[in-house]
């Protein structure tokens, strides 16, 4: 919940759009001319934009969203994958920048990130929802996997975030069909958390924001990547992993949560934790 100093620049601005609002930092793709399909300047322009935001107290939260009806076309098919034939030292470079921001530092993000899908939601597009932590879709929004219809199969790590967030037989199906669903039909199959009218989208997104605001941010990075990380792990691994990220967190935990929130509830019988979250700002 910290405005930060207002003199710092602003990151993005070309391909990328990037507006504060009380801690949480909008990223808008920002090609709606092309649907906001991600060429290689955007992919550069996201990869710095989501570096600096990592730790700029100015974003408690980072959503992911797009420009006019798109939230994200898939790649560039011209410019990513047409004009780099013949060039595979460039293409290598070109996908190495994409990959760079749409997984692997999203993914372990030290900062919440939501998807806010608000239009087309294609192919490549797929790898950064999956990404963040969480997403809210319009119900009118367009999704598919088309790859097959234009003779490719989902690389880039696509297939990976299908079998992440669908079952077997949904992801087989729209991988081998191309069909698209909605944002209502996305929400059904637990690809995003929510489905709402477009005209509700950005009010849910950021009540959605707010109630992570209100959590522990080292606690909050700490439980989403525990989750994260543990589907490979057997029981035992499991256990013996979280033991240590526990242990991590009690050392972490600059603000004392934990005791503070204890000593509320069992002592001073203010606060139940189960039915909300402990407020930091009191003693
Ligand atoms: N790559 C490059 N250019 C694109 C892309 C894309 N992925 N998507 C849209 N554009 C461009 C179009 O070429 C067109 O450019 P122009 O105005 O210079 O001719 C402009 O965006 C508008 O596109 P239209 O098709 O006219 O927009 P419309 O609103 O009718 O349709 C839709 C939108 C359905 C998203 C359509 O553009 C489309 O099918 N795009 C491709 C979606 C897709 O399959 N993406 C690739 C997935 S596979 C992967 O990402 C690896
Ligand atoms: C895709 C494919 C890629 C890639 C990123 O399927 C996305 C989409 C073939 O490489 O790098």
């Amino acid at each position: 919940m910290t405005t930060g100093d207002n003199d710092r620049p602003i990151p993005g601005g070309q391909t990328v759009m990037v507006e504060f609002e009380d801690g949480i930092a909008w990223v808008t793709l920002n090609r709606p001319e092309k649907r906001n399909a991600m060429n290689p300047a955007m992919n550069q322009e996201m990869l710095e934009v989501v570096d600096a935001l990592e730790f700029d107290d100015r974003c408690d939260v980072l959503v992911l969203t797009g420009a006019g009806d798109s939230f994200a076309a898939g790649m560039d098919l011209r410019e990513y994958f047409r004009e780099t034939d013949g060039s595979p030292e460039k293409f290598a470079r070109f996908r190495r920048v994409a990959e760079e921001w749409q997984w692997r530092k999203l993914r372990d993000y030290a900062k919440p990130t939501i998807a806010m899908v608000n239009g087309w939601c294609f192919g490549g597009a797929f790898t950064p929802l999956c990404a963040c932590d969480l997403a809210i879709a319009a119900d009118e929004a367009v999704f598919g996997v088309s790859e097959i219809n234009w003779g490719i199969i989902p690389a880039g790590n696509v297939t990976k975030a299908l079998a992440t967030l669908m079952g077997h037989r949904d992801a087989l199906y729209y991988i081998m069909t191309g069909d698209t669903f909605t944002g209502k039909e996305a929400r059904a199959m637990g690809v995003v958390n929510k489905s709402v009218p477009l005209a509700q989208l950005k009010e849910e997104t950021r009540a959605l924001a707010k109630k992570l605001q209100e959590k522990g941010p080292h606690v909050l990075h700490t439980a989403k990547v525990a989750f994260k990380h543990i589907d490979t792990m057997d029981w035992d691994t499991a256990a013996e992993w979280l033991k240590g990220k526990s242990a991590e967190l009690r050392t972490g935990d600059k603000e004392g949560i934990r005791n503070r929130a204890l000593t509320a509830f069992l002592d001073k019988k203010e606060f139940r934790p189960g039915l909300g979250t402990f407020d930091r700002d009191s003693d």
